[in-house]
């Protein structure tokens, strides 16, 4: 991957005030000038994302991009760009997207992400993975040495049948990787289990360590049959946006 500042590094750095927020915001904006007219979009999930997706919807609103096709990775997404008027569709209508931009809650020197802590993950892997471009927009915060190494959870989502079953399958297949806990993600009401919009729970999985090959981790939590998909996606990202406090930095 090319690590490459971008050139609108501004010339007298930027006030050192700039909120998280901020950078998220100057992250996704710089996403959206990847965004041309008649392009089939895919509408990520999360904090970042939604200030993307309020970006698309002013530039619409503007005139300034036109024949839009949003596909949606939340229900919540859903949402929010209904209410900004963005004409949506599905996979099943576009099984091929030009661009998806979406947040994440990791991203290793190799581009890889950890996502889902927004228990999005099974649908933004479908649509990002169905996507000729993926951009990711994340503030400098979210950048990580090895995957897991941020000591937050990598999400699981796994069938609701049998779920602890399936938890204890889960730490049995990471032993040889170092070893993890894996705890059910609690919902709104107290002790409830999250549900995801597609009806599944979320296992969180906590890695003691860097797992090495990811690839081999990534085969091995698949293989179990209560398992529906990981928050790791590997070599998925086209293109990384970076906001820090000291600019924008842009790695292909
Ligand atoms: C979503 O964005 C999730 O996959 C990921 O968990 C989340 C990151 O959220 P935020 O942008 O709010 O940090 O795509």
């Amino acid at each position: 991957t090319s690590d490459k500042t971008a050139m609108d590094v501004p010339s007298t750095p930027p006030p050192m005030n700039l909120t998280q927020d901020d950078l998220k915001r100057i992250a996704a904006y710089k996403a959206v000038d990847f965004v041309r007219s008649g392009m089939v979009l895919g509408l990520g999930t999360g904090s970042t994302a939604r200030h993307a997706v309020d970006r698309i919807g002013e530039l619409l609103r503007q005139g300034k991009l036109s024949d839009i096709v949003g596909i949606p990775t939340s229900k919540k997404t859903q949402e929010q760009a209904l209410s900004l008027g963005i004409p949506l569709s599905d996979l099943d209508a576009h099984p091929v997207i030009d661009l998806s931009i979406d947040g994440a809650d990791e991203v290793d020197p190799r581009l890889n992400l950890v996502k889902g802590r927004g228990g999005s993950l099974l649908r933004e892997k479908m649509i990002e993975g169905a996507s000729k471009k993926f951009v990711v927009i994340v503030d400098e915060s979210k950048m990580v040495k090895h995957i897991g190494g941020s000591g937050m959870a990598l999400p699981v989502e796994v069938v609701p049948f049998c779920w602890k079953f399936t938890a204890e399958k889960l730490r049995e297949v990471m032993e040889g990787y170092g070893g993890c806990e894996a705890k059910l993600r609690l919902g709104g009401e107290k002790g409830k289990a999250f549900v995801t919009d597609n009806g599944n729970y979320i296992v969180d999985m906590y890695l003691e360590k860097d797992m090495g090959d990811l690839w081999a981790v990534s085969d091995a939590i698949l293989r179990l049959p209560g398992v529906v998909e990981h928050g790791m996606f590997l070599d998925m990202a086209s293109t990384v946006i970076i906001a820090g406090e000291l600019g924008v930095k842009i790695k292909n």
